[in-house]
């Protein structure tokens, strides 16, 4: 069987960081991490091929080739999705779906032919073999979880590396918490589920022997959940595994208790994790009680990424408005703690309510439930009725992503996190589309951007108070440009 996996182009979105590649010239920030494990689990004798729409077309070509189609996404690739599964159909080619947006909505895609549902480590063996004995049902799920131990590396020989940002791979799934609107404990469990050190190195081995020299997002949903495993056992495997090797900082995400363990964060900056992902939410204490967010309480959030910035973490963080408890001056104090924080790329979203999670049962028995979610969350959308109005959570909303994201604002931020962070002894190697992304930058934002002013200001201030941080800076300035984009594309139409 030639198997034909195929990834639906997503959106413009803040994450795409569609803006900020083409400084790099690359295509996408990360590859399919997921097509690229099922592609391992797949029979080895299988020909197989990846097309990810977003670094390449899909041809007629690569249709006529295939047996078999496998397609995965998410929620935010609906679109692209369908136009994809109507081809594969009109080329008269078995589809088969996986992956978060079909786990979510299968019951909406009447042409694909089998749904291989929730992880794949339990769904995909008993589908394979029912195909080869030509009884192959229609839907294969379970709500059960599988052993990580068990998940094959990814397939990497399936892409060219080199259209690609950031590589992935994934240590953990599921989280210890239980924030009312987060579907990753319905998705994956409370237990942090682990891969083996071994398999960690072996993946990592993987794409530094394909020659990988640049940063690796560990993809989990909290790196952090079982700390004794981290501190006993990867975090000192991936220290000796980094004085191997050259140029791979790592990044990740995890709760904001990281900041509460000085070993902890110390053996992540030495191992090379310089950013981590934080879900702060909001500072607004009586909407953390009400999702439930316990661990980002009676705490003080801001000395807590401060603690992080010290420690050589730079935080980029989540945040939330819409909040039953959150009344119109949610904005002005979102706005405040943001620019104290430094924390630059800030993803603020409208509260959101994802099928699977408590949210979504409370808003459905309160009558309050509208529509599907849109599936990104930073373009101003909400499936829920909110407590303050729609067009008073729409207008703050706009006026918040406008505050943060106007030059001066941004760029001021900025310089409140370079003064405090420690900068990484593990960093990518510079070369030379460094050197074109600095004088791409220096043209676009610094000659004819209207935020130049801003930019050399801080170009000089870092020039004279930390000019190591000089590569950071520009990447912080090309990500400006990438999120004032998006916010005018949805938020400030
Ligand atoms: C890495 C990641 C990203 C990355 C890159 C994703 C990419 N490739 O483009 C970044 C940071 C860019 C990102 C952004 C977003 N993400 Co994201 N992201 C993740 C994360 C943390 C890990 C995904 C991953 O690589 N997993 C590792 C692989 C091995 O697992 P997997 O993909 O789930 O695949 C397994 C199964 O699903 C299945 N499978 C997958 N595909 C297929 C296909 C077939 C045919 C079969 C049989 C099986 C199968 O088998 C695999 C092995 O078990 C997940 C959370 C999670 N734990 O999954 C969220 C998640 C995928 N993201 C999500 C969302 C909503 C987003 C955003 C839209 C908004 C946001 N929250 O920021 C943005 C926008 C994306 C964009 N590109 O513009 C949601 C998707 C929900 C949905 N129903 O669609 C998730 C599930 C998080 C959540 N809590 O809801 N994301």
């Amino acid at each position: 069987m030639k198997a034909l996996l195929i990834y639906p182009e997503y959106p413009a979105t803040f994450w795409s960081f569609k803006y900020a590649l083409k400084f790099i010239h690359k295509r996408a920030a990360l590859p399919p991490l997921g097509l690229l494990t099922i592609g391992a689990m797949l029979p080895e004798e299988w020909p197989k091929k990846l097309v990810d729409v977003n670094v390449t077309k899909l041809k007629d070509r690569d249709l006529a080739w295939a047996d078999v189609v496998l397609i995965s996404g998410m929620a935010l690739q609906r679109k692209s999705a369908r136009e994809i599964i109507a081809r594969c159909k009109e080329a008269n080619l078995k589809v088969v779906a996986g992956g978060p947006l079909f786990s979510s909505e299968h019951g909406q895609f009447e042409d694909v032919d089998h749904f291989v549902l929730n992880e794949a480590e339990l769904t995909l063996p008993p589908f394979l073999a029912d195909l080869e004995n030509g009884c192959a049902r229609r839907v294969y799920e379970t709500s059960a979880f599988c052993d990580m131990a068990e998940t094959p590396a990814p397939l990497w020989d399936l892409i060219d590396l080199k259209h690609y940002a950031t590589m992935g791979i994934q240590f953990s799934r599921g989280c210890p918490f239980n924030c009312e609107f987060c579907n990753v404990t319905a998705l994956f469990g409370h237990r942090s589920r682990m891969k083996t050190t071994e398999q960690i190195i072996v993946e990592l081995d993987g794409l530094y022997n394909q020659g990988w020299r640049g940063p690796v997002f560990f993809v989990d949903d909290n790196f952090i959940g079982n700390k004794v495993f981290l501190k006993s056992r990867l975090l000192p495997a991936l220290i000796q595994w980094q004085q191997r090797k050259k140029g791979i900082p790592f990044n990740t995400e995890a709760s904001v208790n990281l900041a509460d363990d000085p070993e902890l964060m110390d053996l992540m900056v030495k191992a090379g994790f310089d950013t981590v992902f934080i879900g702060i939410e909001t500072p607004n204490e009586e909407s953390l009680t009400e999702c439930n967010k316990q661990q980002n309480k009676n705490r003080d959030l801001v000395e807590c990424v401060k603690i992080m910035q010290r420690a050589g973490l730079q935080v980029t963080g989540g945040f939330i408005v819409g909040f039953d408890s959150d009344t119109p001056s949610i904005f002005q104090r979102q706005i405040e703690f943001i620019q104290k924080s430094g924390i630059v790329t800030a993803m603020v979203g409208l509260l959101n309510a994802p099928p699977g999670t408590r949210l979504y049962e409370r808003m459905k028995e309160e009558g309050r439930l509208v529509d599907l979610m849109t599936g990104d969350n930073v373009d101003g959308t909400t499936n829920i009725l909110p407590k303050m109005g729609l067009d008073t959570l729409r207008e703050g909303y706009g006026d918040l992503m406008k505050h943060i994201y106007s030059p001066s604002h941004y760029y001021n931020r900025a310089k409140t996190f370079l003064r405090e962070y420690k900068r990484p002894e593990i960093r990518s190697p510079f070369g030379i589309q460094h050197l074109l992304a600095i004088i791409r930058s220096t043209i676009r934002l610094g000659v004819l951007g209207r935020e130049r002013f801003q930019y050399w200001k801080i170009m000089l201030w870092t020039l004279f108070r930390r000019p190591g941080m000089l590569p950071l800076t520009v990447t912080i300035a090309i990500y400006g440009y990438h999120f004032r984009k998006i916010c005018k594309l949805k938020i400030a139409q």
